[in-house]
Order: structure tokens, then C-alpha cells, then sequence
């Protein structure tokens, strides 16, 4: 009886009936498209920049681990690598003027949207010519000016943040889609079910997106969520899609059909793109929750790889091409540390500057 009770505890997702009910995987990806670049209206050009694109977010990611651990910055460090494929399909998919907000894990995000490695480093280096002037650190990069609006650290913070720019979009009648993205830990969180529920009432037009990477911090999907994320919104009524995130073109057809249903409707969509990260949640992390045979089996499906294979097995371009683009990268990345070791920290009256409240409030603290 005890054992049945124990057993009964919980039912994780995960779980394979086949496999005796054991967990086989912290994440199980569904098959990628079977489509081709043109199927999809993609053009080779767009193929060649959607590989420059994941590359950038890799190469400027381990760059950025490599300074860090060299002590050249300090604060928190949450890495993309292996989740390039989301913000790549998913930029391209959206209009550039639709509105894109996301979690702390949001490097790949701003340079897809159009940070550039400049920006972006120096922001990691807390420097003034920073992204967002060095006072945002790596969990708060944006690029207003893109639609990309950042970058947020608490859990699940940021989605009723993500439902008010469809709201606004949706008041404005600009036909602009909202792509509000948040990571597997925050699908308990009120927040997104206060904004689901509102969202689904006043038909907004936004898509909200799990980036289901398997773990939040140290614990696996499977132990602290019941039941498939991606029919969270069915209580809500609300439409739900699931697929592939280590494939582009998967996200890239997805994100697509999905927004232009969101455009033409004005309804919202709940998503689940599952994916995987390689590193550890921060830099400060054991991975004591993995195995490394696991992570391999992962990076088997890696979006840069599967990329290049595609690249030249459909002859889009050869080897060399793509090692020129490759050192072209290597280059904007290693001048972008020394962009931002040769930049200022901000000035002591930046302190002062881009605050909400009243002038006079904080001349009064200045004083005091
Ligand atoms: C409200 C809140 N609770 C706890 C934390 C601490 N915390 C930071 S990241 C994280 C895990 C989030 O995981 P997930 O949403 O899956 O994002 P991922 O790291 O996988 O991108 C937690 C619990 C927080 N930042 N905010
Ligand atoms: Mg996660």
C-alpha cells in the first residue's frame, strides 16, 4: 500500500509508457519538418543569413563565457548555446516590426534583433556604450528602437508585460503581433495564467512561447510541472501548438503559420518549442542534474550542424563559404571584447538618468 501511494505521487511528463514508466529524456523533441528552404519561401540568401545569425549568437556566447571566467565581468552569465534555432526561426518568421519580449537568457534574442556584438559585449561588461547604456547587465539586453523590449530576471515577470504590448498593439490597430517567450520554469507562475486568461478574453494578438530547454535552474521539467506544458492553455480556451526547436525550419514554418493566424484572427496562441541547453543554467553551475551522456545525445541535434549539413548538401554553399563566414564572425566577436574593454563605465550621473519617477524626487535624494 505505501509503495502504491509513493508511486502514485506524481506523474511526470516525460514518462515512457514503453519504458517501464521511466523518465528516458528531459525533453522529447518532436520530428523537425520535412520541408525544404523553398518549400518554406526561403530564399538560399535566407538560408545562408539564418546560419550567419545562429554562428553570431554561438560564437559571441563562448566568447563571452571565456571573458568571464578571465574575471572580466562579473554578475550573472545565462548562456543560449543550443537554443539558437528559436530566436533564428522565430525572427525571421515575424515581421520585423511585431514586438518580442523574453526572459534572462536573452543574448541570442538581442543580436538576432539587431544589437550588435559592440552593443552586446559591452553591455556584459556593464560599459556605457552597452546596449542599454551598461546599467543592464546580460539579463537585460534590448533594442527598443527593433521591437525587441528585453530581457527580464524574475520568473515569469515579464508576461503580463508581454500581454499589455498587445494590448497596445491591439488598441493602436497596427496589426502587430506580440512574440512573448518564456523559459519551461515559468509555466506554474500566476502571472502567466492571469495574462492567458485576460489575453484569451480581450483577444489579444500575441503568441506566448515555452522554451522548454528541459530545466529550470537544477530541476528537470519533469519534476516540477504535471502534465504536456503545451495544454496549459486549453483551460482558456486558447489555441496550442508543439515542435521542434533544434531544427530552424521548424520553427521558422511554425512561428509563421502561427503568426499570420494571430494577425488575420486577432486571437492569442499558446506554444511549446521544445529545445536544449548545453551549458549550465549560469556560470556558477555543477550540472550535478545530467548526465553527460545525456548532453551529447542533445548536441547530436545541434541547430549549427544540422544547418551546415543542410547548407551543403543542397549545395547552397560550399565549405569554404561558410569557413569565410565563420572567420568573418570570429573577427566581429573578438572586436567586440576589445569594443568593450577599451569602452567607459558610465558615468556617476547616469545614476541619475532614465528613472520613472519625477526629476525633483531624485535631485532631493542627490542632496540628502
Ligand atoms: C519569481 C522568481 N523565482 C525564482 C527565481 C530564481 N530563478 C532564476 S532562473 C530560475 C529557473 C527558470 O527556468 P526556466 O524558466 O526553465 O528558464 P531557463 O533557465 O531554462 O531559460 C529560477 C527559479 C527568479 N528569478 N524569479
Ligand atoms: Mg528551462
Amino acid at each position: 500500500m505505501a509503495k502504491k501511494q509513493k508511486e502514485a505521487f506524481f506523474t511526470p511528463i516525460g514518462t515512457d509508457e514503453s519504458n517501464n514508466g521511466k523518465i528516458d529524456k528531459a525533453v522529447k523533441l518532436p520530428k523537425p519538418t520535412k520541408k525544404k528552404h523553398k518549400d518554406l519561401g526561403l530564399s538560399d540568401d535566407d538560408v545562408l543569413e539564418m546560419y550567419e545569425q545562429m554562428y553570431l549568437q554561438r560564437r559571441f556566447e563562448e566568447r563571452a563565457m571565456q571573458m568571464y571566467q578571465k574575471g572580466k565581468f562579473g554578475g550573472f552569465l545565462h548562456l543560449y548555446i543550443g537554443q539558437e534555432a528559436v530566436s533564428t526561426g522565430t525572427v525571421f518568421a515575424l515581421n520585423d516590426d511585431d514586438d518580442i519580449i523574453t526572459a534572462y537568457r536573452d543574448h541570442g534574442w538581442g543580436l538576432v534583433r539587431g544589437v550588435s556584438a559592440n552593443e552586446g559585449m559591452a553591455e556584459l561588461y556593464g560599459k556605457a556604450t552597452g546596449c542599454s547604456k551598461g546599467k543592464g547587465g546580460s539579463m537585460h539586453f534590448a533594442n527598443v528602437e527593433n521591437h525587441f523590449w528585453g530581457g527580464y530576471g524574475i520568473v515569469g515577470g515579464h508576461i503580463p508585460i508581454g500581454g499589455g504590448l498587445a494590448f497596445a498593439n491591439k488598441y493602436q490597430e497596427n496589426d502587430r503581433v506580440t512574440a512573448c517567450f518564456m523559459g519551461d520554469g515559468a509555466v506554474d507562475q500566476g502571472a502567466l495564467h492571469e495574462t492567458l486568461n485576460m489575453s484569451q478574453l480581450w483577444k489579444l494578438p500575441a503568441i506566448y512561447v515555452v522554451e522548454n530547454n528541459g530545466y529550470s535552474m537544477g530541476t528537470a521539467a519533469y519534476r516540477h510541472t504535471v502534465n504536456e506544458i503545451h495544454e496549459r492553455s486549453k483551460g482558456y480556451g486558447m489555441k496550442s501548438a508543439v515542435f521542434n526547436g533544434m531544427d530552424v525550419f521548424t520553427v521558422y514554418e511554425n512561428m509563421k503559420k502561427i503568426a499570420d493566424e494571430v494577425r488575420e484572427d486577432s486571437m492569442p496562441w499558446f506554444v511549446e518549442i521544445r529545445t536544449y541547453r548545453y551549458r549550465g543554467h549560469s556560470m556558477s553551475d555543477p550540472q550535478k542534474y545530467r548526465t553527460k551522456e545525456e548532453l551529447k545525445e542533445y548536441q547530436k541535434t545541434d541547430p549549427i550542424e544540422r544547418m551546415k549539413t543542410y547548407i551543403l548538401d543542397e549545395k547552397i554553399a560550399a565549405e569554404k563559404d561558410l569557413d569565410k563566414i565563420n572567420d568573418r564572425i570570429e573577427e566581429e566577436v573578438l572586436e567586440a571584447v576589445e569594443f568593450a574593454e577599451n569602452s567607459d563605465f558610465p558615468a556617476d550621473e547616469a545614476l541619475w538618468e532614465d528613472m520613472f519617477a519625477d526629476e525633483p524626487h531624485f535631485h532631493d535624494r542627490k542632496e540628502a
